[in-house]
């Protein structure tokens, strides 16, 4: 038995972030334990057979992993304040930017960490790894640590011929943000929802702690970093409401197109993807675990082309909407289909088929 909730993860982390912002808004009493090399080599390692963050340890000595999964038991024995609306257009949207900021929004994320605030971070993963090291010591271990982060940057399609458009895309979401977040404190309302976790992954431990980036979104998304702001510190923990009539703000619509202009093209990709591997896959393999890629493909974003690995993961996040979409019937899916429709997206609202994901021992596999 531990003593209570333990958080394995580090400020750096999109993930803890997520998280932590959900614990704080649920008051939920957790420690957060810095995920040091020991920590990996100790209970990471052992526990969850591959070095991941964020982590949770229960008192009754459980470990869970993947921050959606963690949120969702969580929820199960936490319901006050909940965090999914009841609203079915609520709902289905949430899902949806959970899943897009957590897979989309790494590609910003990463591009402006690693080459607009290189060094500082350097020192940011020698400190999380060794914190007993001198300053000099903690950049040749954050040095190392960094490498096989810093090194996902071409597997996510951002090289420097994709750098300006990844800047595009990322600055015009922030205007369309602070557009939103001026009228709203959350997405749905004065509550934050399952999507606002999803986003503060990105937009916190990256886009607003990393100096140059915490600059820029200040200067030119202000209302989003209140967000950011009011997400890390909630003014009113378990509480606030979601807009009535299950109401999707209008101010979000240009956030549905790009994802939908974005996203969509690489998720209709990658269903196909798996599909031809499923289908070629070798009946020895059934209960091995999932490849994390299946090859790459050609990407567009705002007009410039590039090449990224194809990530199974996106599949398992989309299949959480998914799931909720096909789970309702007659007019209400219809109505929560029209927000997708109405975004441009009808080939989501009508999704290609794909075999169904599941995770076991914290890796994907066929269902
Ligand atoms: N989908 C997972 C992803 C966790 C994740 O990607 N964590 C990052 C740090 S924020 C990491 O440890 N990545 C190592 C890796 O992907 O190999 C979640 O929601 O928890």
């Amino acid at each position: 038995m531990t003593q209570g909730y333990e958080l394995y993860g580090a400020e750096v982390s999109y993930f803890t972030g997520k998280v932590r912002a959900y614990l704080r808004y649920k008051r939920i009493p957790f420690s957060e334990v810095l995920a040091t090399r020991e920590v990996y080599r100790d209970i990471i390692m052992p526990r969850v057979g591959w070095p991941v963050i964020p982590v949770v340890v229960t008192p009754e000595d459980d470990i869970w992993q993947d921050s959606s999964e963690i949120i969702d038991h969580f929820e199960a024995r936490f319901p006050e304040g909940p965090v999914y609306p009841q609203g079915p257009r609520q709902r289905l949207a949430a899902l949806l930017i959970e899943a897009w900021a957590d897979e989309w929004l790494k590609i910003p994320a990463m591009h402006y960490r690693w080459t607009k605030n290189r060094d500082w971070v350097i020192g940011e993963f020698g400190k999380l790894s060794r914190p007993d090291l001198d300053a000099a010591g903690q950049r040749e271990i954050g040095e190392q640590t960094a490498r096989p982060f810093a090194g996902a940057l071409p597997a996510l399609g951002a090289t420097p011929e994709t750098g300006p458009a990844i800047e595009k895309s990322y600055e015009g979401l922030l205007g369309e943000l602070d557009a939103h977040f001026a009228a709203h404190d959350y997405l749905f309302g004065s509550k934050p929802s399952i999507g606002d976790f999803g986003l503060y992954g990105p937009l916190y431990a990256h886009q607003y702690r990393d100096p140059a980036s915490g600059e820029l979104m200040k200067r030119i998304a202000p209302h989003v970093a209140r967000w950011v702001e009011r997400m890390s510190k909630p003014p009113t923990p378990k509480g606030g409401a979601f807009l009535a009539h299950d109401e999707v703000p209008a101010t979000l619509k240009p956030v549905f197109e790009r994802i939908m202009r974005e996203w969509l093209p690489v998720l209709i990709a990658t269903a196909a993807a798996f599909n031809a591997h499923v289908a070629a896959r070798d009946p020895a393999d059934a209960g091995k675990p999932l490849p994390r890629a299946l090859g790459m493909h050609a990407f567009t974003l705002e007009g410039a082309t590039g090449q990224r690995a194809i990530f199974t993961f996106d599949l398992w996040m989309l299949q959480r909407a998914l799931d909720f979409l096909r789970s309702l019937e007659g007019e209400t899916r219809e109505k929560a289909a029209l927000v997708l429709k109405e975004a441009g997206g009808e080939r989501l609202a009508e999704f290609p088929a794909f075999p169904r994901l599941a995770r076991r021992h914290f890796q994907l596999v066929l269902e």
